[in-house]
């Protein structure tokens, strides 16, 4: 129906133990982002994946990082990451005061540049920003841990995002949902026009490593 669908594997699913094994079957199926949750026990109540990791995650794989930052003022911390020019990466608009300040800092890093919103959030925030993003990432969740149910008003919020950006000419922005997407809930965000899947425990994080190849067929078929 639209482009492309991609792919961002959540590795705060992944099993460290298998990660060297997690990364080469990713290549091997042309995932197309490692989705990165960083989190600082105060946005969101829960710690997340850090600057040291994805240090060791770039030694691992070329593949681009999808950041979303969920942390407190994150206008004086990105410079901290290390992001780099075919990255994502998410501010949430509930963590800053500044978040056209913040989307002003974020841009000279080269980044394709989004804004999050929690479940409660209304869209309507988003209409004095879209100049200055690439990217929605919607929350299909409340932040802060995997393996969570969707939000049931998220579905109806993802038509509303999507009208919104037809009424405003912004259809050429990315649009991405994060937390829960079943290959069922991929498809049907996948028909309002969801572009980038966040995949976690409801999708290719199922059972042991072997599967994850069979599940990530499973779940891009969904994705047509
Ligand atoms: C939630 C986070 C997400 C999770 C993802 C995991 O705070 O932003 O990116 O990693 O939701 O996927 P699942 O399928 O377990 O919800
Ligand atoms: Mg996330």
């Amino acid at each position: 129906m639209f482009g492309k669908s991609k792919i961002s594997a959540s590795m705060m699913c992944s099993n460290l133990l298998d990660l060297k094994e997690t990364i080469d079957i990713f290549e091997n199926e042309k995932i197309d982002y490692l989705h990165i949750d960083m989190m600082d026990g105060e946005f969101v109540p829960n710690f997340g994946l850090g600057v040291d990791y994805i240090r060791g995650l770039r030694e691992l794989t070329s593949i681009p990082l999808d950041i979303h930052l969920m942390i407190k003022n994150p206008e004086y911390k990105i410079r901290w990451i290390g992001i780099k020019k075919d990255d994502i990466v998410s501010i949430h608009y509930e963590s800053t005061y500044q978040v056209q300040r913040a989307l002003d800092w974020l841009k000279p890093l080269g980044c394709k540049c989004f804004l999050a919103v929690n479940p409660a959030t209304p869209i309507c925030v988003l209409e004095e920003v879209l100049d200055y993003i690439d990217g929605i990432n919607l929350l299909m969740v409340n932040p802060g841990f995997a393996g969570q149910k969707i939000v049931k008003s998220t579905l109806k919020k993802a038509e509303k995002l999507k009208n919104m950006l037809i009424e405003y000419n912004k259809e050429n922005l990315l649009f991405q949902v994060d937390g829960n997407i079943t290959p069922e809930n991929g498809k049907k965000l996948k028909k309002i026009g969801a572009e980038i899947f966040v995949a976690g425990t409801s999708s290719i994080f199922k059972g042991t490593v072997e599967e994850y190849a069979n599940n990530i067929d499973v779940f891009r078929s969904a994705l047509i």
